[in-house]
């Protein structure tokens, strides 16, 4: 039995094979590089919703990000950002994020990454040629070119019952790209009741404000029914940073008497995302929301009080990171997911996903893009890859150092858990597994 220096450690070679620094390094990268991904929250739209569906350089530029870095780079006020016209908004926030100062922000970054894999002039002072190339691309051959550019395979979209638009389509049973699947998102419902009710009201279900035994029952018919023509892999609903659970409101009494059983009669996963602060500033409209720190425990009492329904959550306040990871040990029915909107970044994300590596193992979904527009999936997935890469290679490296080496394939399998394998098996995508809290039972 020899044994190899590697960094310093040391690593014993025997069935999974000695390895070495360069070697592991090498076959990190290379994994992480060609692992396709199961995007678990996006909002983008598959192509048979149309206008919904954003691409090209105007929606790429009009990113609710870059928009609120817009206000902080030049003296122009939102009311009269609002006023422009959608180009003349792109061109405003190229020349003030792109050419006059340097675009170092992971926003501003993301979209010179998505230039430049696609081989335009990252350094252009204006967006001719970003407007011809984008203007020449054939929708569907652009979908395949940046599903493949991203290694993306699925992509789950944000479903919002109660958008018209969204729910025409859904109506016309139009047959929808399969890479695409739904998430039935019920903000509008928990978070707006009194606004909900008469849009409910305008399709068909007998609901109103004062909640009581009909209403439950009318709003639990609504699920069903938008279950049965969405299909959708999971229920999701963002929270603020002071959600309580239990209490005395609406989204309190809709979620125990209504969504939760809803989520068992259905065998559906709930995603809870906690910790937003909508509208702290309201002239910046979509770009005007902000974080807050929020109570992990509320989430760990939803698990315990409702061990027969899966949950996946993600918080959006770095400070609550650690608290989900040590709560994600005690509930086998608690899947951390994403490092989420103002967590995106490489910093941070290389911060979460070493901490879960060390608490959870592989045990958890590192990421989801948020894409709102679908060229984002180009440089959020890249980035993403660069920082786990390093995460996952310290945490194999530290292995070798404790006397354990790892084989390619072992790489290979965690990877794909990672990118995929938990996610899928969880809503249960890939009928060959269920996982049932606490246990996995292999399906025939
Ligand atoms: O609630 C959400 O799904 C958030 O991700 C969005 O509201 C947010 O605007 C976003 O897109 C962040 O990336
Ligand atoms: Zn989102």
């Amino acid at each position: 039995m020899t044994i190899k220096q590697i960094d310093g450690a040391t690593s014993r070679d025997g069935d999974g094979g000695a390895r070495d620094a360069r070697e592991l390094r090498r076959d990190v990268d290379e994994v992480m590089a060609a692992t396709f991904v199961t995007d678990v929250h996006t909002h983008l739209y598959a192509p048979q919703f149309g206008e919904l569906a954003l691409r090209g350089i105007d929606e790429l530029l009009n990113y609710h990000y870059l928009i609120a870095e817009l206000f902080r780079a030049s003296s122009v006020t939102p009311e009269a950002f609002w006023q422009l016209n959608r180009p003349a908004q792109t061109d405003l926030i190229w020349q003030k994020l792109f050419v006059e100062q340097t675009p170092l922000s992971e926003a501003t970054r993301g979209v010179i990454a998505v230039l430049s894999t696609l081989g335009l002039d990252t350094g252009a002072t204006d967006l001719r040629e970003a407007r011809e190339y984008f203007r020449a691309q054939h929708a569907a051959d652009y979908l395949e070119q940046v599903l493949k550019l991203a290694r993306v395979s699925d992509i789950v979209m944000t479903n919002d019952p109660l958008d018209e638009i969204e729910a025409r389509v859904w109506e016309s049973g139009v047959e929808i790209d399969a890479r695409f699947h739904a998430a039935l998102r019920l903000d509008r419902i928990l978070n707006g009741w009194s606004d909900a009710v008469p849009k409910m009201s305008a399709q068909g279900y007998q609901v109103q404000v004062e909640i009581d035994e009909r209403t439950i029952s009318e709003t639990r018919r609504f699920l069903n029914d938008w279950i049965a023509r969405m299909k959708p892999l999971y229920l999701g609903v963002s929270l603020p940073d002071d959600f309580a659970y239990p209490e005395e409101t609406p989204r309190a009494r809709l979620l125990r008497d209504a969504v939760l059983p809803t989520c068992r009669e259905h065998d559906l996963s709930l995603a809870l995302m906690i910790g937003v602060k909508r509208r702290v500033n309201p002239a910046l409209r979509v770009a005007g929301d902000g974080v807050g720190r929020a109570d992990v425990s509320v989430a760990a009492r939803l698990c315990a009080e409702n061990t027969g329904v899966r949950f996946l959550a993600t918080f959006l306040s770095r400070e609550n990171q650690h608290e989900l990871c040590v709560a994600a040990r005690k509930f086998s029915n608690l899947m951390p997911f994403g490092c989420w909107w103002f967590l995106n970044n490489t910093s941070i994300i290389s911060e979460i996903t070493r901490e879960r590596f060390e608490m959870l193992g592989t045990s958890f979904i590192p990421q989801h893009s948020d894409a709102r527009v679908l060229d984002q999936l180009i440089y959020k997935w890249a980035h993403t890859r660069l920082v786990i890469a390093d995460a996952l290679y310290d945490s194999y490296a530290g292995l070798l150092r404790d006397g354990r080496a790892v084989t390619r394939s072992e790489i290979e399998r965690d990877v794909a858990k990672l990118f995929s394998g938990n996610f899928r098996q969880w809503v249960g995508l890939d009928e060959t597994q269920k996982v049932v809290p606490g246990v996995i039972v292999q399906m025939a």
